[in-house]
């Protein structure tokens, strides 16, 4: 038996048009280049060269790129999904390939429907599994951006005439006989209010008058002291190293190692901040923090501020043990040893002792249960 392969032609809906494809492709264009540009800036945060340079100021800047980051990769779910839609029929345009560039461009719509919705999936299941996958999942997703923002950019370079047309043309002349379905308009609304709903169900994980209506914003109403715990002491297995009354904090300079019991920490001057804590994951929260600012610390031991500096936690196991504090964060009066959080103690889980808190980081870096810092 031979099954009848469908045409293009034979597939009327008024949403197969290249003007809904082309208006939702700039949608999808403009969400696409935030969250390629703001994921590039928060990789190379974490994996610094050379060359990179990221300011401890404005404070807040991080949450910002960070938040815009998820709701720019939310958004685009329905957008990409709407838009291959819109021109699936051309599945089954014939004949398969019409010329070598023809090719070519059948073979990057391939690379970028993949590699974008790979992205989209990977992102989105990170958001609500912690790191399921460990050190591969940002490689990989870093990675993979690579291949989808390249090939958008061969698309759009292909089809640049075809967008050029499409968003120019005068509609009055092209109203299609009435079909059965969604009209175009009726479509593009659809599209964009299923992504209104998408970004608002995100966005309230670090825009705080959303949260009371954000289905997704759960790990911010979870944690002890009015904040989200990101991985309690029980799991990072330092419930009892934590509390250990032989506990000390070594800070390790080219003059020899200082160290400090947690009443000599006390005992230094402290200093007051109010700096948000903002996962990769795209939540966030401001709190307020006490502790000893790194200049002061590294003054009191004999270190300039402004050197780098490593921070090791009591954690030996997990991926975040330590973090690199760079000179611009060791010379800002507010990047802190933090032993208080909103007005009490701070509790084991968000880091007891003592954990770092600096302005305008990722809080993958903002190591918590601090045993050593080492100036490099
Ligand atoms: N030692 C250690 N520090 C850590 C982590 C960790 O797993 N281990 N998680 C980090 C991450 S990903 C975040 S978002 C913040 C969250 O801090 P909180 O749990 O106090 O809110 O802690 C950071 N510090
Ligand atoms: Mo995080």
């Amino acid at each position: 038996m031979k099954l009848p392969v469908p045409d293009e032609k034979q597939f009327t809906a008024p949403a197969h048009n290249e003007r809904v494809t082309s208006k939702i492709g700039l949608a999808l264009a403009v969400t696409f280049t935030t969250c390629f540009v703001t994921g590039l800036i928060s990789h190379l945060i974490q994996h610094p060269p050379s060359w990179f340079f990221w300011p401890s100021r404005p404070v807040g800047l991080y949450r910002v790129t960070q938040g815009l980051h998820v709701i720019s990769g939310v958004a685009s779910i329905p957008l990409l999904l709407a838009k291959l839609w819109s021109v699936y029929p051309k599945l089954f345009g014939r004949p398969l390939v019409r010329s070598l560039p023809h090719a070519v461009e059948r073979l990057s719509i391939l690379v970028l429907s993949g590699s974008a919705f790979f992205e989209l999936t990977t992102g989105l299941l990170n958001v609500a599994q912690n790191y399921p996958w460990g050190f591969y999942f940002p490689q990989v997703h870093y990675a993979v951006a690579w291949l989808a923002i390249g090939s958008i950019l061969v698309h759009v370079a292909v089809k640049l005439p075809i967008i050029r047309r499409a968003l120019t043309r005068v509609t009055a002349e092209e109203e299609p006989p009435p079909a059965a379905g969604l009209s175009r308009r009726g479509f593009l609304l659809t599209t964009g209010l299923t992504t209104g709903v998408a970004v608002v169900a995100t966005a309230g994980a670090t825009v705080p008058f959303l949260r009371g209506v954000s289905g997704l914003a759960w790990k911010t109403s979870k944690g002890t002291q009015n904040l989200p715990v990101n991985r309690t002491a029980a799991a990072a297995g330092v419930t009892q190293s934590a509390r250990a009354a032989s506990w000390r904090l070594a800070v390790v300079t080219p003059r020899g190692t200082a160290t400090f019991s947690l009443d000599e920490l006390r005992a230094l001057p402290q200093t007051t901040a109010e700096l948000p804590i903002a996962c990769v994951e795209g939540w966030s929260q401001s709190a307020t923090w006490r502790g000893i600012s790194l200049p002061t610390l590294l003054k009191a031991t004999g270190a300039q501020p402004g050197t780098t500096v490593r921070v090791s936690s009591l954690e030996r196991s997990g991926l975040y043990g330590s973090s690199v504090l760079p000179g611009e964060h060791t010379a800002d009066e507010l990047t802190l040893l933090a032993l208080e959080l909103n007005g009490e103690v701070l509790d084991i889980d968000h880091g007891f002792p003592c954990r770092i808190i600096a302005p305008n980081r990722p809080g993958v870096l903002q190591t918590k249960w601090v045993t050593k810092l080492e100036a490099l």
